[in-house]
């Protein structure tokens, strides 16, 4: 984009009738004054900064400290996801299911235009092409997202392959999700985060925050894209992607799902500690899988994103150093805490609090503040490509093959450090029954359990008991089916201390794992499934723990088991119409085993 070539900027940029005509539709909805195509150059993403900045919605941080990174401070009463107003609007509600919110889709089209009719007055209108997944990947698809936001599109640039790449890969085909986004006045009685599956169309109106309104992300890489893997015979899953190498090269894949702040991206960016000389971790995805059995009978895994979208309170060069170099450069960062020399910190942060500095809400704050610095769920937007141990892999269009699937949730009671289900079928019954305490990725109360089956209850777009039935049915279409594990990092003890240190150590857990894969490590059987058995685990190196600790954190306690199983029967009997009954005998002989 130059000045003697004004036509490039944000001039219309691809040719495709239908791209044409539904942007046409919606600019005659929203009455923007411009419509602005962007095309994803470096030019046009100086340009949209500089006037972000102009406009007060990006602050520049220390450009000497970090290059190219900004803070956005959202609406105080738009933080975080919200599920209430998240809707699957299907012709018929059980599509949907019962752990969905449903409306018709006639009544939301209705409801949504009458809010987006005029609401682009007097402002741009982003036309935003973008891919979910590599150029040329049989899994990857095509959106486009409409939106008034500027932040939006700076962040879409950053977590989605943004630009001409999506019109080549389109051509012209009328077949791309299309999403609506208009941010209204930012109010959560005009909040709707609605997805038409049946259209392939989603309408995000009334916030301005992460997961409700960069809707490649949440919205279509995975309550579109569950849909569309049913019908079309994929998986698309809440899980980091992650390469484990072993000191002669050997490389092993792995797929986790924790649901929303439970660790994704700490364990997908995972640094082995000292004892684990030579062995590698390295990052494919931190929050989505794209998973298709291959021809050679294995289930195969792209990560559709292009950037990390991740959580900052706790991100430190203890805890989490692959991210700290991330966030480096280019990076967008959202509700986080002002230094007086413009970086940024958080709780957490390596460094002690600063003595003074500005609040997420840009209020003057001390040590002595009450309220923390950052908001708990301020987030990184940085891109893939600056994470020092990002996996070649990750650009491959094929994917990587899948050796283990990890279901993993944040409980202070019950669950064990590890354990491996017995086969796929009980696999999907430990998946099915996770639960987890809530955390501030969502509104709502923190610290609360609940069921959410396969980290999906936020994301599955369809009926889940159909979902269920998916993933039995995806088995029988791969011959080498990964073994399935649960895992869980945050038991406490009776002194509120947690069991394992996690972190950089749960490659421990992660090493057992991936020797099971590989016909390396015993296990003993229990009624839960196969745990380490007394020296496949590795402790060499640990300071302050050893054999009785880990017995404390497998240890299995056959009454909050029976606890587990009561309120896993509360999930059961409200899918019970659409539960596949493998799911019902998985839960009659796991009572058995008691
Ligand atoms: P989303 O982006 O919301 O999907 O979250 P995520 O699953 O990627 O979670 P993330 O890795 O950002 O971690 C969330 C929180 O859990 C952070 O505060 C981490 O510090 C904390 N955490 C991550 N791993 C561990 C661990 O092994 N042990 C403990 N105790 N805390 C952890
Ligand atoms: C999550 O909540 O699981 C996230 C953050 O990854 S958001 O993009 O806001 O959904
Ligand atoms: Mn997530």
């Amino acid at each position: 984009m130059t000045a003697s070539n004004p036509l490039s900027a944000g001039a219309c940029n691809t040719a495709n009738h239908a791209v044409l005509a539904w942007v046409d539709e919606m600019a005659h909805l929203c009455l923007p004054e411009r419509v602005y195509w962007c095309a994803g150059s470096e030019a046009e993403k100086a340009a949209l900064t500089q006037e972000a900045v102009a406009r007060g919605i990006l602050i520049p941080l220390n450009q000497e400290k970090r290059p190219g990174c900004y803070l956005h401070r959202s609406n105080p009463n738009d933080v975080a996801r919200v599920e209430q107003c998240t809707f699957i609007c299907t012709t018929n509600p059980e599509d949907a299911g019962p752990t969905n919110n449903w409306m018709a889709p006639r009544e939301m089209y209705a409801k949504l235009r009458e809010l987006c009719r005029g609401a682009m007055r007097g402002r741009t209108m982003y036309v935003v092409p973008y891919l979910m997944g590599p150029p040329g990947s049989p899994l990857t698809k095509v959106g486009i997202e409409i939106t008034d936001s500027i932040y939006v599109v700076l962040s879409m640039r950053i977590m989605a392959r943004m630009g001409q790449a999506a019109y080549d890969q389109l051509r012209d085909s009328p077949n791309f999700n299309r999403g609506l986004h208009c941010m209204l006045d930012v109010h959560p009685e005009r909040r709707y985060i609605a997805h038409f599956p049946e259209d392939n169309a989603i309408i995000s109106v009334g916030s301005n925050y992460g997961g409700n309104v960069l809707l490649g992300k949440k919205c279509l890489a995975l309550r579109i894209g569950s849909w569309l893997g049913r019908k079309e015979g994929w998986l698309a899953e809440h899980m980091l992607i992650m390469g484990v190498e072993s000191p002669v090269g050997e490389k092993t894949y792995v797929a986790a799902a924790f649901p929303s702040s439970c660790g994704k991206t700490n364990f997908a960016m995972l640094v082995p500690p000292p004892a684990f000389a030579g062995w590698k971790v390295w990052t494919v995805g931190d929050d989505i899988a794209w998973m298709k059995p291959g021809a050679d009978g294995r289930l195969y895994a792209i990560n559709p994103e292009a950037g990390y979208f991740g959580v900052a309170p706790g991100t430190s060069m203890k805890s989490n150093p692959n991210a700290m170099r991330s966030i480096q450069r280019d990076t967008i960062f959202t509700n986080v805490a002002l230094t007086p020399d413009g970086d940024v910190w958080w709780e957490g942060h390596d460094d002690a609090p600063p003595k003074e500095c500005l609040d997420w809400r840009g209020q003057k704050w001390t040590p002595d503040s009450k309220e923390k610095a950052a908001h708990p769920n301020s987030r990184f937007c940085a891109p893939a490509v600056n994470n020092p141990m990002l996996a070649p892999e990750y650009h491959d269009p094929q994917g990587v093959p899948i050796s283990a699937i990890i279901f993993g949730a944040r409980r202070s009671t019950t669950m064990p450090l590890v354990y491996q289900a017995f086969n796929w079928t009980h696999g999907v019954h430990v998946g099915a029954t996770m639960g987890s305490e809530t955390t501030a990725a969502a509104t709502g109360a923190v610290g609360q359990l609940r069921l959410d089956p396969m980290a999906m209850l936020p994301f599955c777009g369809y009926n889940m008991g159909e979902y269920f039935r998916h993933w039995l049915r995806i088995r029988k279409l791969i011959t080498h089916p990964p073994r399935i594990f649960h895992v869980n990092w945050f038991r406490k003890g009776d002194d509120g201390k947690f069991l394992w240190p996690g972190f950089g150590e749960n490659m421990r857990v992660l090493k057992w794992i991936v020797d099971r894969c590989r016909g390396h490590a015993d296990a003993e059987e229990t009624p839960l499934g196969w745990v380490p058995g007394p020296r496949s685990f590795d402790l060499s190196g640990m300071d302050n723990f050893n054999a009785d600790n880990l017995a404390k954190a497998q240890s299995f306690n056959v009454e909050e088991w029976r606890n587990e199983v009561i309120k896993s029967d509360e999930l059961f009997l409200k899918l019970y119409a659409d539960l596949p009954k493998e799911l019902i005998f998985q839960r009659e002989l796991l009572v058995a085993r008691f």
